[in-house]
């Protein structure tokens, strides 16, 4: 399998599952104003759609949307359990929270990450935010994962969501749940590579502080 990333993107959390299953992958990045790949490759021959993440399959074919490949991944593990088994009521409770955090906060950073979209839309979208991160913050507060005690594929993807309200100076001080949560999940194993993999350095704020 190869995975198409662009550093700190969404596609982190894939790669972060990628690494939680086990299995042996390639990585290879995406500009994303040029849509050429790290190797000179055309991104949108493999994505028409021009946006990462894009996972190549065994068998070549290209699957596409984040929600779509970490669920494939936990699939394909199934002794992982970073899914529950399709067909139960949690399953559908994981894919309840994917939808949420796919459409309430993944897009909500829109309008922060491109500014043609005016101060209007961002001071909304920057409260939007907040309501759901409050949401969050009150389910964390008595459990370590987002779907209970194991950690699942919705970890992953709020993890990297959270990343990216410490770049837009969203404060994780106003929910300090969602802070220690982002923390925890920092010191996985699987997310310390994958950053590592990126060249990200998301901790260095903490460790400035401390
Ligand atoms: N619906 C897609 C959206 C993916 C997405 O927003 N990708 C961003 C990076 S996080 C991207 O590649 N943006 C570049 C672009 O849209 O041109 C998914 O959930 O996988």
């Amino acid at each position: 399998m190869k995975l198409y990333y662009a550093p700190g993107a969404c596609s982190l959390a894939p790669h972060i599952v990628l690494r939680e299953t086990g299995r042996r992958f390639d990585l290879e990045s995406v500009d994303l104003g040029t849509h050429r790949t790290e190797t000179g490759g055309d991104f949108m021959l493999v994505n028409p759609k021009g946006y990462v993440p894009a996972l190549r399959l065994e068998n070549g074919e290209i699957l596409t949307e984040a929600v779509v490949i970490m669920q494939y991944l936990a699939d394909l593990t199934p002794e992982k359990q970073l899914a529950p088994p399709h067909m139960t009521a949690s399953r559908y409770r994981l894919d309840e929270m994917m939808h949420f955090i796919a459409t309430e906060i993944h897009k909500q950073f829109g309008p922060l990450f491109k500014k043609q979209f005016g101060e209007k839309a961002q001071v909304a979208a920057r409260a939007t935010l907040g309501e759901r991160f409050l949401y969050l913050q009150d389910l964390l507060k008595d459990q370590g994962y987002v779907m209970g005690s194991q950690f699942t594929i919705a970890d992953a993807y709020l993890f990297v969501m959270l990343t990216w309200a410490d770049q837009m100076d969203l404060d994780l001080r106003l929910w300090p749940v969602l802070e220690d949560y982002e923390l925890r999940i920092a010191d996985r194993p699987s997310v310390q590579a994958a950053l590592s993999a990126e060249s990200l350095t998301i901790r260095q704020r903490y460790r400035d502080a401390s």
